[in-house]
């Protein structure tokens, strides 16, 4: 077992495969967990601090959003092999020092694997990169803020600026940089949201009123059906498992909707079980709908015309009419556009047989209860947020929103992504939020709308803006078209980013570029006024404290709280009349204002000290209210256009292996698809390969096309990929995240909700030279 980082740089990663497993979780789970947990921490720390992780007086696990049981419920290890890993990549006990930035300059970084940047350790000291030069050297705190204040301060617009958030940043560092950026002068507050859940906030905040899944870990467990759609739990909400598990045993049956078989979804081996252990776990999904990417919305319209023609049939015995009387609208809008759907495009977009959605349609009729969860597999496509309100149409005609047992359930992703954008980070904020600032702190917030993600990266491509700020993240390779955003932030004067780890946005720098080193969830935050603990909300709107408790890897680090309010006492100086000094000593103060501003916050430093937190308010959820400006559910017509490619195209999804945490790649396998040693893999159905004369083991590149305005066509190109030969729905093909980002055009992105369609690329395969 080694502590020493890796010497080479593993790029001429060299994937070997083997056959998908069927089954996730088990022993294998718990060796791995502990595996990376011990060459990143050594075996005493990594016992202490795998036992704190979710637990009420420790920290929230730095992984995923699903929610933790209520205390009662809660096993002495509730954590999961990926969530470990992601613990471990924190707590880890390597470091980087100035002689690391001296014997590495940035030019050599930015040719560096994330799996090779990540294993280098944790960032110790402020760094600063000066105009023309190629390296990193120290430089002091005040001065790094001072740097920072004069470059911002010397904008002729406050909007020249951009402020980047990653979903880990506690409550209180994201109210503060929001109080922060906006008492600055902007709303360009975009965020990782963008890229990920906002086709699911756009369509619920239209149909139902509010941008938030329905559901708590109760309706979960009390579902008689749930569809887990456009989502691998198995890799990356490992302790839903357990849920869907405990769901089954009390006899809900589970149907998964995705292009792929993905091991979570057919045996479960619960690690906190004697059976799981032993690798007799239970089943979890009783169909498996092996979907054509992209072929959601016509699947749910298919469902929903199915549950007209039987209401037909069956006059008042398959509608919630007195829900759909009481509480929507639209209704007949909807009915009329569905009796227009088409079976053959529903075949074509969907590549399902009519008997397979029969099937579907056959154990909704028998639910009463039904639960519909989905992430990045359904908001990353040009229609995300119509598909989206397509699934609320599905739930809204048997009343299956706002009871127990039943609802919508968007599973986020980064641990506080959700709390993030309740605490203001959000660059198109609601009217009544802004005004509850200005009550509050008595200065006029900025009222236009801001850049999100992709505006941010036009902007900065464009010269209109020069300054990028990042709280987090590793916006270089998380967003689209990874060429034209290394470009784009090459333009700024100015990038900065607060950091616990290096990753391949410290090499993609402006003229000048910071790296300040930060505190991260696992470690002890002490301030004048005691230790802090913070805050933060998992995806079932439940707010809970998280308590750091490992001393922190080194003691130059800065909280985010301090590194913004630091900033703000310098950047505002007496403008505006905001205790910057006074909320760093003591985290409670920014509560207190946070009661005042955010609704639902009310008793803040009370209720979350009691154990496990509290629930926010959730219109629909409690009480059937819908704040919709009709005031009720909206029923939507939604255009079904099939996603068609040019002859020999394949449409290719982007997506996590299990051993990566977005950016961060902790290991070259992925155990479950039956990959090791490597991540340039394509995976694509034998019977495409065979029509294509491709061969499984080939090596290709991926060639993906879009339209270039003049009626031709652009091309961008990821080069030798391996392709896999594995049981993908036809016509689709897989490649990881974020090595294909090269492929992701920056203006193809979904209607409204202007999120890359990171999973639907439309692409070719050409074999690669060598
Ligand atoms: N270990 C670990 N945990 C994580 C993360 C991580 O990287 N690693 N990331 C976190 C974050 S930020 C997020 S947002 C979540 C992401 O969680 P997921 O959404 O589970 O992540 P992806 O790997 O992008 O998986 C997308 C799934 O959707 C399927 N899919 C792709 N296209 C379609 C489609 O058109 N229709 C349907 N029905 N399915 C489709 C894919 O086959 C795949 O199973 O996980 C969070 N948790
Ligand atoms: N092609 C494609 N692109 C995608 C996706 C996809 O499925 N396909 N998914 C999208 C999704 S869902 C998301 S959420 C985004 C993710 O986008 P980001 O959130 O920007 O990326 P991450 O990889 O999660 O960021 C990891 C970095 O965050 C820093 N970090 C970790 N913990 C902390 C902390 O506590 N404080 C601070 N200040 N920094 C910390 C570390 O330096 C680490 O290197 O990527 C999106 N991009
Ligand atoms: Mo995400």
């Amino acid at each position: 077992m080694t502590r020493k980082p890796p010497v080479e740089d593993p790029q001429d990663d060299d994937p070997t495969v083997g056959p998908p497993l069927d089954h996730a979780a088990g022993l294998p789970a718990v060796l791995s967990a502990v595996r990376h947990g011990v060459a990143q921490m050594g075996a005493g720390r990594t016992a202490l601090t795998l036992l704190r992780v979710n637990q009420a007086d420790g920290f929230d696990c730095p992984g995923c959003a699903w929610p933790e049981p209520d205390a009662a419920h809660r096993h002495v290890a509730e954590f999961c092999e990926n969530g470990a890993k992601a613990v471990a990549d924190e707590a880890t006990v390597r470091r980087i020092d100035r002689e690391f930035f001296a014997r590495h300059p940035i030019s050599d970084l930015a040719d560096r694997s994330d799996y090779w940047l990540g294993q280098q350790g944790r960032l110790t000291e402020p760094m600063v990169k000066r105009p023309g030069s190629d390296h990193y050297h120290p430089i002091d705190w005040d001065e790094a803020y001072d740097l920072v204040a004069r470059t911002l301060t010397a904008l002729t617009s406050p909007d020249q600026a951009i402020f980047y958030t990653s979903g880990r940043t506690s409550n209180e560092a994201a109210f503060l940089y929001q109080l922060f950026v906006r008492a600055f002068g902007t709303n360009n507050l975009p965020d990782c949201s963008n890229m990920c859940h906002e086709s699911s906030g756009a369509a619920l905040t239209e149909t139902i009123g509010i941008g938030k899944g329905s559901v708590s870990l109760d309706d979960i467990h009390a579902a008689d059906l749930i569809l887990v759609v456009g989502q691998n739990p198995g890799t990356n909400h490992p302790r839903m498992l357990m849920a869907l598990d405990r769901a089954k045993r009390a006899g809900a049956r589970i149907v998964a909707v995705n292009p792929l078989p993905e091991a979570g979804l057919g045996r479960f081996d619960n690690p906190q079980t004697a059976a799981g252990l032993l690798g007799r776990g239970s089943r979890l999904a009783d169909e498996f709908c092996q979907i054509r990417v992209n072929g959601d919305l016509a699947f749910f319209q298919a469902l929903g015309r199915l549950l007209l023609d039987a209401e037909r049939v069956a006059p008042g015995t398959v509608l919630d009419h007195e829900f759909i009387a009481e509480h929507c609208h639209g209704f007949e809008a909807y009915a009329a556009h569905l009796a227009e759907l088409s079976w053959a495009d529903v075949a074509e977009a969907t590549g399902l047989t009519r008997e397979e959605i029969d099937r579907v349609h056959q154990l909704v009729l028998g639910s009463r209860r039904i639960v519909v969860c989905w992430a990045m597999g359904l908001t990353q496509h040009r229609n995300s947020v119509a598909t989206i309100r397509e699934i609320v149409n599905f739930l809204l005609l048997r009343g299956n929103i706002g009871r127990p047992g039943a609802g919508v359930c968007p599973v986020r992703g980064h641990s506080n992504v959700q709390g993030d954008r309740t605490m203001g980070i959000n660059e198109k904020p609601p009217a009544v939020f802004l005004d509850a600032l200005e009550r509050e702190f008595r200065f006029a917030p900025p009222r236009e709308p801001g850049y999100d993600v992709v505006e941010a990266i036009r902007a900065m491509r464009d010269g209109r803006a020069s300054v990028f700020f990042a709280v987090g993240g590793n916006f270089v390779r998380a967003t689209p078209d990874t060429d034209v955003t290394r470009a784009a932030l090459a333009r700024c004067a100015l990038t900065v980013q607060v950091s616990t780890k290096l990753n391949g946005s410290h090499a993609a720098v402006g003229e000048t570029a910071l790296i300040l080193p930060t505190l991260g969830r696992t470690e002890r935050d002490v301030q004048v006024g005691g230790a802090q603990f913070v805050t933060v909300e998992d995806s079932m709107s439940m707010v809970h404290a998280s308590r750091g408790r490992l001393t922190p890897a080194h003691p130059a680090l800065r909280s985010e709280v301090a590194i913004v309010c630091e900033l703000a006492e310098r950047v505002l100086g007496g403008r505006v009349a905001i205790p910057w000094r006074a909320f760093v000593g003591d985290y409670d103060l920014i509560r207190d204002r946070i009661a005042q501003v955010v609704p639902g916050f009310a008793d803040f430093n009370t209720r979350v000290r009691q154990p496990g937190g509290f629930q926010l308010p959730h219109g629909p959820r409690d009480s059937r209210t819908f704040g919709t400006a009709a005031g009720r559910a909206m029923f939507t017509a939604n255009r079904l256009d099939v996603l068609r490619v040019p002859p020999g195209r394949l449409i290719l999804q982007t997506l996590r292996s299990h051993d990566q945490y977005n950016t961060t790649v902790y290991g070259l396998d992925d155990r479950y698809r039956g990959i090791s040693g490597g991540r340039r893999v394509v995976f694509v159905n034998p019977a495409d390969l065979a029509e294509r004369q491709l061969a499984d083991g080939a090596y290709t590149d991926i060639v993906s096309e879009w339209p270039d305005g003049a009626g031709g066509v652009q091309e961008r190109r990821a080069q030798r990929f391996r392709i896999v030969a594995y049981p993908t729905a036809r016509g689709c093909a897989a490649a990881y995240f974020p090595e294909a980002n090269v492929l992701v055009p920056l203006d193809s992105t979904a209607e409204t909700s202007n999120t890359p369609t990171s999973k639907s690329i439309v692409v070719r395969l050409e074999p690669a030279e060598r």
